[in-house]
This record gives C-alpha cells, sequence and structure tokens, in this order.
C-alpha cells in the first residue's frame, strides 16, 4: 500500500486529493496546524474524516516537518499547505513570505535528508504570472507576480526546480490556475458571490459588495485539478505543469451565471465604483461594488494553455465555467433551504 503525505489536508485541495488517494487505495496522512476548535468540516462532508491519519504540522516550524516525514516516510508528498488568500497577503507580507516560500525549501530539505526517494509536489499557481506577458500562459511563460502571496510562491517554484535539478529529486510543480468547487474557502470571491447570492434568493437583503468586476480568470473544478497532481507524480521523470481550462471569463459574467442558477435576471447600472446589478424579478438590490475590496495591484487576465498536461499527462478539464457556477450555486442555495 502507498502512502501519501498532505500538507494543507483540511483545506479544499487537501480534501478532495485525500479522497482521490483513498479511492486509489492510498494510506492517507495529513497535516493539521494546531487551532483552538479542531474540526474537519471538508473531510467530513466528503466522508473521509475518520481515513486520514493526522499529525500535527505547522510549515513555519522546520522541526516539526523533519519529525512528520520521518513518522511516515511516504512515498509520494504534495505540500498543499499555504497562506492562499492573495489579498491577506498585503496585510501578512512576512508570514506569507515565511510559510509559502520557506515553508517549500523546509519540507525540501527534510525530505533530502530523510527521504529522498519520496516524490514531491508543490502547489505552484498561475498568481505567479502576474502582470500579463503572454496570452494564454503555459510553463514557460515569464513570471511577474503582483502580490506577496505571488512573489512568494515563485521562490516555492524555483526551490522545487533547483532540489529537483540539484539532488536529482523526484519534484514536480503544478502550476495550478483559480480551481473552484462548494468546498472553496469563504473569502474568494466564487464561493463570496455563491454565498451571498444564496442568502438573497432565500429572502435575504443584504447586498454582495465586490471589487473589481473585470478581472479575468481562468476557472476549474478542484476536483479535476487534484487528479492532475496525482498523475504529476506518477510520471517517471519529474516536470512543471499547467493545468487549466484554456478558457477565462470576468467576475461579472462568472456573476451572472451564478445568479441564473438561482433564477435571477440582473440588470448591470453603472460602471467602475459606481457598478450595480438588481434583480429584475424582485426589484432587489444584489451586488454593489466596493472600493474596499479592490488591491493594491491586481491580475487582470489569467487564462492558461493545458496542452503539456494533456499530452504528457493526458489530463483535461471537464467541468466548464456555467456548470462550476451552477455547481456551487445550488450547493449553498440547498445547505439554506
Ligand atoms: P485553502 O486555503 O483551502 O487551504 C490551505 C491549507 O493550508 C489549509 O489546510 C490550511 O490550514 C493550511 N495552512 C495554512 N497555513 C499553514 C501553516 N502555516 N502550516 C500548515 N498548514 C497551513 O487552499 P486551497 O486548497 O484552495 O489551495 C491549496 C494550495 O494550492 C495552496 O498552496 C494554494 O496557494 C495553491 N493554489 C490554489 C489554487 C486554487 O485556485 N484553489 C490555484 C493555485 C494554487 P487551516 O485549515 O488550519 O487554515
Ligand atoms: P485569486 O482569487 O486572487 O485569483 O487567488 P480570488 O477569488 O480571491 O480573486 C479573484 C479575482 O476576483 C477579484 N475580486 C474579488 N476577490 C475577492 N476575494 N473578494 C472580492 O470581494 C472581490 N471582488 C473582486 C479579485 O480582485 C481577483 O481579481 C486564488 C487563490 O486560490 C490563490 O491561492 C491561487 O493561487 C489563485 O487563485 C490561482
Amino acid at each position: 500500500m502507498k502512502k501519501a503525505f498532505i500538507t494543507g489536508v483540511t483545506g479544499q485541495d487537501g480534501a478532495y486529493l485525500a479522497q482521490l488517494l483513498l479511492e486509489k487505495g492510498y494510506e492517507v496522512h495529513g497535516g493539521v496546524r494546531r487551532i483552538s476548535h479542531p474540526e474537519l468540516p471538508r473531510l467530513e462532508k466528503l466522508g473521509v474524516a475518520d481515513k486520514v491519519h493526522l499529525h500535527e504540522f505547522d510549515l513555519s516550524d522546520p522541526y516539526n516537518i523533519i519529525r512528520a516525514v520521518n513518522a511516515v516516510q511516504p512515498d509520494e508528498f504534495y505540500n498543499l499547505a499555504a497562506q492562499s488568500f492573495v489579498g491577506a497577503s498585503w496585510d501578512l507580507p512576512i508570514y506569507t513570505a515565511d510559510v509559502d516560500a520557506m515553508g517549500v525549501v523546509r519540507i525540501l530539505d527534510a525530505l533530502r535528508t530523510n527521504s529522498p526517494k519520496t516524490r514531491f509536489y508543490q502547489a505552484s499557481t498561475s498568481e505567479m504570472f502576474g502582470l500579463v506577458q503572454e496570452v494564454p500562459q503555459l510553463e514557460t511563460t515569464r513570471l511577474y507576480p503582483r502580490s506577496p502571496y505571488g512573489v512568494a510562491k515563485v521562490y516555492g517554484h524555483y526551490i522545487t526546480m533547483n532540489y529537483r535539478e540539484s539532488f536529482g529529486m523526484h519534484a514536480s510543480s503544478g502550476i495550478l490556475f483559480n480551481h473552484e468547487s462548494p468546498l472553496r474557502g469563504k473569502e474568494f470571491v466564487t464561493r463570496k458571490i455563491t454565498l451571498g447570492l444564496a442568502a438573497l434568493a432565500h429572502g435575504g437583503t443584504d447586498p454582495i459588495e465586490l471589487g473589481n468586476m473585470d478581472a479575468r480568470r481562468d476557472w476549474g473544478f478542484a476536483g479535476d485539478y487534484v487528479e492532475g497532481m496525482w498523475r504529476m507524480l506518477q510520471q517517471d521523470e519529474a516536470d512543471d505543469y499547467v493545468l487549466a481550462t484554456n478558457t477565462t471569463t470576468t467576475i461579472r459574467d462568472f456573476f451572472t451565471y451564478a445568479a441564473e442558477a438561482m433564477w435571477m435576471d440582473l440588470d448591470w447600472r453603472g460602471e467602475g465604483e459606481n457598478e450595480t446589478a438588481i434583480d429584475r424579478k424582485t426589484g432587489k438590490l444584489v451586488m454593489r461594488v466596493n472600493p474596499k475590496f479592490y488591491r493594491p495591484a491586481e491580475v487582470d487576465l489569467l487564462i492558461g494553455d493545458p496542452t503539456k498536461a494533456k499530452k504528457k499527462l493526458g489530463w483535461t478539464a471537464t467541468v466548464d465555467i456555467r456548470q462550476l457556477a451552477e455547481m456551487m450555486a445550488k450547493s449553498d442555495y440547498d445547505a439554506l433551504a
């Protein structure tokens, strides 16, 4: 039986990956940081909470990483843990760098000295592309991160490549474009929208306040993307791969698709800071822009080219943006019914 260790197992991707690896017959270990109210809502929702072996684990502490590596000696190690909210990274730049950049080399070095045959996956991100240099973006696109989060992830990306080249480790990075699901964190824009719309559809009156409505993202379904992570570690050679859908959508269009899934008919008015959306059926104000959600620097356009992953891993995204918006809207609507 193969053993896998997943950091960030309590997060969105960690939960889907744990479920996938358990289905494939792995013994699954997960790193959990100490919190005052230990709860595992995502793992519980997928019905796998009692099947994952949990280990105390914090990316900021090298010694607990070494202990976890020594205790498990995993065949595969997936580093999904991170301070993953781009918006918060301007408020927590040092912490974000410590966890998202230094945390990666802490793991790589613990593996190199204690379990060198372990295959390693690093959660790299389309945020590394940042300012648009090339459309669509692929593995060779120049990196130009636009947030402390993006900058920290660039370090994680290159140190993974460096340990592969320096020590011959089987270390791969998945450059994943945005991927969402009903388990998405509530502060990310897609989930903020579907949660807010669900409350409005059930009689609520609070409009959803958002920032930049013109940003474009390449959004896929998280369940597809964890399959891609696993496929990367099954290759004979470690490498880096973009996972994306190759379509891009504005925040406004995602909002419209999710609203339509809740039987709303939107009337968009104004622009910039004055933009609003009203549901023609009820006359309710459902969205207004609040500049407090603008970011100090924005990533305007992300669209990924997953040709390499398709060719080498046989991987493609299976859920399109309308299906994704509908899936998330339905889940949040039903949860309030
Ligand atoms: P989540 O925010 O849902 O999960 C993050 C996980 O990291 C949680 O389990 C969290 O634990 C854990 N964590 C945070 N800080 C620490 C720390 N100091 N030590 C140990 N664990 C910590 O993220 P996602 O599942 O969405 O993303 C997974 C990874 O993929 C992240 O690295 C993210 O940056 C990256 N990524 C995500 C994309 C996406 O669209 N979802 C796209 C590209 C990359 P806790 O539950 O205690 O908070
Ligand atoms: P992102 O996701 O920054 O792409 O990072 P997020 O959903 O936070 O933002 C997407 C875009 O929406 C705009 N936006 C808002 N965002 C939030 N969160 N809240 C708002 O009110 C709002 N209004 C507009 C943002 O400005 C942005 O342009 C996600 C994370 O999962 C990262 O960890 C991961 O690396 C990248 O995706 C790929």
